[in-house]
């Protein structure tokens, strides 16, 4: 059995989950909870970088961090591959995933320096990296917005709907959907997939 260090609330877990559905793998996968923040000794063990995902494999090889562990799922199995071969479709899907991921990237920036700016009170530098932050959402937004994704048969496309997801956790406020027409409908057209909708994170 596979071992995947895991939080529900993570993006990056949540795209390795889907992959894990969409191949079918869901049995050889054992979900090992995981709070990085807290520096579990098993997590840094098998990844210096102490971050999930993280993937250890049945002879014990660690994998990380998610775009190594999807192109990793990809090749068990036999469902239809989420890695286009190499060539410009590629190119184009992995893209898309740096700029989904990206997406993520800055949001959990920004919750972070929330917390931060709750405890220390708010500093000029700090309102700074949030918004410089909150433009890189904008602009990822906008170039997801000006081509959309189409379906959820590869990579980029699975990242995407999970750095949406994240925003609608962590920033509802953006409310992204009202000035991002094409994007809402392409999520609404694909978020009833059982590899999104299993892979929710929790609200409460
Ligand atoms: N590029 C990494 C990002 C992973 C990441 O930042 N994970 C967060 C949880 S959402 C984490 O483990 N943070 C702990 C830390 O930064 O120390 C990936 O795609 O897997």
């Amino acid at each position: 059995m596979m071992k995947l260090f895991h939080s529900p609330t993570s993006p990056y877990v949540r795209k390795v989950m889907a992959c894990v559905l969409l191949r079918g793998l869901q049995g050889k996968v054992e979900l090992v909870p995981t709070s990085p923040m807290q520096n579990p000794g098993d997590l840094q063990a098998a990844n210096p970088l102490g971050k999930i995902p993280c993937l250890v494999t049945e002879d014990g090889t660690a994998i990380y961090d998610s775009p190594v562990i999807c192109e990793y799922l990809d090749g068990l199995g036999n469902a239809a591959p989420l890695f286009p071969a190499p060539g410009p479709a590629r190119i184009a899907s992995l893209t898309l995933q740096a700029l989904a991921d990206g997406i993520a990237d800055a949001a959990v920036a920004r919750q972070q320096g929330r917390a931060q700016q709750e405890e220390a009170g708010p500093t000029p530098r700090q309102a700074a990296f949030q918004e410089r932050q909150l433009a890189a959402i904008r602009r990822g937004l906008a170039a997801l917005e000006a081509s959309p994704p189409a379906a959820l048969a590869e990579i980029g496309a699975v990242a995407a709907a999970c750095a949406l997801g994240y925003l609608d956790l962590r920033l509802p406020e953006l409310g992204w959907r009202a000035t991002h027409p094409k994007l809402a409908a392409w999520l609404a057209s694909v978020e009833a997939s059982p590899a999104l909708s299993r892979t929710l994170p929790p609200t409460a």
